[in-house]
């Protein structure tokens, strides 16, 4: 059995540029193998690679997952969530049954109880204070299916524009950079681009503990022949910043001045395609112009790094051929978000690096299921990327929909997270329903968050498989039937579907999201404009067949993707369509790209003001399948540290936990290995306030504070790091709120993409008891850094 716990990525299996990467399957079975019934195909839900398995099945229980050999993604591998994760859905404590909050308590009810509840107060809402009363909140942790039902529920059915996914505070920039440049959702490039590239710029993504598998094909490029280059952009020095040739550790919140420097060089020493740039961008002449303020110089001051390790950057850029380029929080939770990831794309345009073997940006995705909240219209856009400002194109979904026009809110941008917790908060909203998500530990600033969900004037309810701090908070708690307890499709970062089969029944009473929504708009008679249900389906993928054929002809393509033709496959890429039926493995081949005005999901925004661009201009100035580079000036944090609060808090992820921990702390092997929360300091800002390691330290912001051990290895002064992963639900006291990172955050966003700034908070610390008394973690994620070798030529470009 593979032990991905001190040895996280594995054996090394090399391989040279433009070969295939060789095969190693990753199997945990908690019985022999010849007692396993059934393989039951799927993917794992731990994350945006989407790493092909087959769950193992005996006796009606999940018994273990065993890597897909012929699976394109993973090639058979398998990381710690991955291998040991599926053990969370056979914990005792899942949620069983429904339970209704009666006289302040929540008590077990049966389905029709709960969903009675449900329906009559949405009813009542409904009446008395129309549809903008109601919101929906969900996840980037369903299956496409689900959030295609809630999409045509909210927006076909109650025509509320309050339909928002977690992936807001996720890979929202994701979304924005790629529509801002490319003029349409879709990572362009393929994970194969890996095999081929000479260079990796990693910007903002520590990828070795929050992708390992991905990180693993990439180790196995950086230890083949033809090693690529490799440049890391992090202010700490994380597993991913260890194994590169250059690692700028900026000031947190200083992306942009750094970006602009690298593209300065670049224009400056001639490393640009200006046939490429001629013929197929447009707006070159404007970013030429505004980076020509940020000489390395300059950048270094703001960034906090030397000007020559710019530079050499910048060269590794320029000298690369085949360039591939990741940008995930880092970037996309720090200050300037969309700007900043729009630089990187820049990077690849100015370059002529894109559509082709080994050149490609990947703006990357973080939840398994992220990118379907953003094709099938549940995170804040509409399905198939259809434009919201472009009437054929609402026009294209009401008849898809059969509902009238009018129904679909495009009056303006659907409502995005921050905004429906706001009007929660303000009492505008009245029906809130929260679909696998934790927003009672995710969202930023908790004190305001609790207050939010559990005011009076708020129904909630929460569908959720554990009980959490969210659902404590609700009126109407649902139980739901989690991964291999149900059936449906999702797409990982590089565009590859896979479709995960259901191998056991959920327990007790609880049921798929899917069954859920359908009964609710069956109960709420939600019907099409000829009276007939809204959602006419029952199976999943029945939901499927409906979604791809509204994808026909748009940039996200899937009209040929059936589940026939998932079923068993080792991933497809879309496009899929009659003509590609194998999928599509680059987008932009051609460097034609999905701008034109009639064509693309968005006019776009002003990068710094978040100003949207109307249809009127936009057309004016089509650029008709050209790229469009925008520029952008950096600009200091709203927050800056200062004397009160001196320090930078960013805050993050381990290798051995997800998020909220609702599955990670309920997976021995996982707990084990990060069983406490700690905080990250550099040892100057803890020497001088005389903090040693593990001793108990609190850490303070404007909005809250909270109590860790400390562990000395940061890698910059300044700069303070704590985990988000710990929350209340397994303290012995859930009511005393000191663990939680979120307790010190702000109520920030980036004003394109309205993700939240979670990277940048300035705080204080102070010492609060010695090692002994405060105690220090058991384990950190030392075993991952420890175990990560060292393939880079020891140079003087690291800090
Ligand atoms: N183990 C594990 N893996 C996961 C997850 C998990 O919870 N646990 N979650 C998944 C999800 S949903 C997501 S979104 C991804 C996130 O994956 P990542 O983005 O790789 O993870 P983070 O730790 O949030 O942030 C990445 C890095 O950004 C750095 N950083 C902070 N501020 C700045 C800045 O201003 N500039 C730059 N350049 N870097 C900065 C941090 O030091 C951190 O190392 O991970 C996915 N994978
Ligand atoms: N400070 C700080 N905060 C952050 C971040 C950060 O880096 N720093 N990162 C942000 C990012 S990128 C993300 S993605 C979010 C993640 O934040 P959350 O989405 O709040 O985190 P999870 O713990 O994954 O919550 C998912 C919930 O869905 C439940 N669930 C699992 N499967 C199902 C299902 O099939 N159906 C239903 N109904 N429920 C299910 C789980 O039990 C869990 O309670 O956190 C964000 N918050
Ligand atoms: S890399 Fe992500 S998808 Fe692959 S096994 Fe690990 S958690 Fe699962
Ligand atoms: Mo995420």
């Amino acid at each position: 059995m593979a032990d991905r716990i001190s040895d996280v990525w594995g054996k090394r299996t090399p391989f040279p540029a433009g070969g295939t990467w060789p095969l190693r399957v990753d199997e945990c079975l908690a019985i022999p193998q010849d007692h396993v019934e059934r393989w039951v195909p799927s993917a794992c839900v731990l994350c945006s690679n989407g790493c092909g398995l087959d769950i193992a099945v005996a006796d009606g229980r999940i018994v273990g997952v065993r890597g897909r050999a012929e699976d394109r993604v993973n090639h058979g591998r398998l990381g710690p969530k991955g291998l040991f994760g599926w053990q969370a859905g056979q914990s005792r404590d899942r949620l069983r049954h429904p339970q209704l909050r009666v006289d302040g308590t929540l008590r077990r009810v049966d389905w029709d109880t709960a969903m009675t509840a449900v329906t009559d107060r949405s009813r009542a809402v409904l009446a008395e204070h129309g549809p903008l009363a109601m919101a929906f909140y969900t996840s980037g942790q369903l299956f496409a299916e689900e959030y295609y039902a809630q999409a045509r529920i909210a927006r076909g059915g109650i025509g509320t524009p309050h339909l928002d996914g977690n992936t807001r505070l996720c890979t929202a920039t994701a979304e924005w950079a790629l529509i801002e440049s490319f003029g349409s959702d879709g990572d362009p490039g393929s994970y194969t681009d890996i095999d081929h590239c000479d260079t990796l710029f990693l910007v903002g993504h520590n990828v070795a503990e929050t992708q390992t598998v991905l990180w693993a094909r990439m180790l196995d490029r950086l230890h083949g022949p033809d090693r690529p280059r490799l440049i890391v952009v992090d202010p700490r020095l994380t597993a991913t910043a260890r194994a590169a040739d250059v690692h700028l550790p900026i000031r947190p919140g200083t992306n942009v001045a750094l970006l602009n420097a690298l593209l300065q060089e670049l224009i400056t020493n001639d490393r640009i395609d200006r046939a490429f740039l001629d013929a197929h961008t447009t707006g070159f002449e404007d970013l030429a112009r505004t980076v020509a303020d940020y000489p390395a110089e300059h950048a270094a001051e703001i960034c906090g790094v030397p000007a020559r390790l710019i530079r050499r950057a910048a060269q590794l850029l320029g000298e690369s051929h085949r360039l591939v380029s990741t940008v995930l929080q880092g970037v996309y939770q720090s200050h300037q978000a969309t700007a900043a990831a729009v630089q990187v794309n820049n990077l690849h345009l100015v370059r002529g690096m894109i559509g082709r073997p080994g050149a490609t940006v990947f703006q990357m995705n973080g939840q398994p299921t992220a990118e379907n909240t953003r094709e099938t219209g549940a995170n804040g856009s509409l399905p198939a990327y259809l434009n919201w400002q472009n009437d054929i194109h609402v026009r294209r979904l009401a008849e898809h929909w059969n509902v009238d026009e009018q129904r679909i809110p495009h009056w303006s941008p659907p409502t995005h997270a921050l905004e429906i917790f706001r009007q929660c908060a303000e009492g505008t909203i009245k029906f809130l329903w929260i679909t696998g998500t934790n927003p009672a530990v995710s969202l930023p600033e908790l004190r305001r968050i609790r207050a939010t969900l559990g005011s009076e004037q708020l129904f909630l309810v929460v569908s959720d498989a554990f009980p959490t701090e969210t659902t404590a908070l609700a009126d109407v708690v649902l139980p739901a039937a989690m991964w291999g307890e149900k059936t449906g499709c999702f797409t990982n970062a590089d565009r590859t579907v896979h479709l995960s089969h259901k191998a056991v029944e959920p327990p007790g009473d609880a049921r798929s999201d899917f069954a859920v929504l359908l009964d609710y708009a069956h109960r709420m008679h939600l019907t099409d404009r000829d009276g007939k249900p809204l959602l006419p389906w029952h199976q999943p993928e029945d939901a499927w067949n409906d979604f791809i054929e509204l994808t026909r002809g748009r940039p996200c393509d899937q009209s040929g993707l059936t589940y026939e033709r998932l079923r068993g496959s080792g991933g497809i890429q879309w496009p899929c369509t009659a003509t590609a039926p194998d999928g599509t493995e680059r987008l932009y081949t051609d460097h034609v790209f999905p701008t034109a005005a009639g064509h693309c999901e968005d006019y776009g925004h002003d990068l710094t003001t978040g100003a949207q661009r109307e249809a009127g201009e936009y057309q004016e100035n089509d650029p008709a399948g050209r790229a469009v580079i925008k520029a952008a000036h950096y600009l200091p944090p709203h927050e800056p540290a200062d004397e009160t609060y001196p320090l930078y808090l960013t805050t993050g992820r381990g290798v051995y936990h997800w998020h909220t921990r609702t599955k990670t702390a309920r997976v021995p092997e996982l707990n084990d290995a990060a069983p406490e929360m700690w905080v990250e300091l550099h040892p100057d800002d803890a020497h001088t306030r005389d903090i040693a390691e593990g001793d108990l330290v609190r850490v303070s912001s404007r909005r809250g504070e909270i109590e860790a051990p400390a562990v000395l290895c940061g890698s910059r002064p300044g700069v303070v790091f704590a985990p988000f992963h710990y929350g209340y639900f397994d303290q012995t006291d859930p009511d005393r709120h000191n663990r939680a990172a979120n307790e010190l955050t702000r109520t920030e966003w980036d004003p394109v993409s309205k993700q939240p700034v979670y990277k940048v908070t300035p705080v204080r610390l102070t010492k609060l008891a010695d090692a002994e008394a405060g105690g220090r973690p058991v384990v950190v994620s030392e075993p991952a850094l420890a175990a990560t070798d060292d393939p880079a030529d020891p140079s003087e470009e690291r800090q």
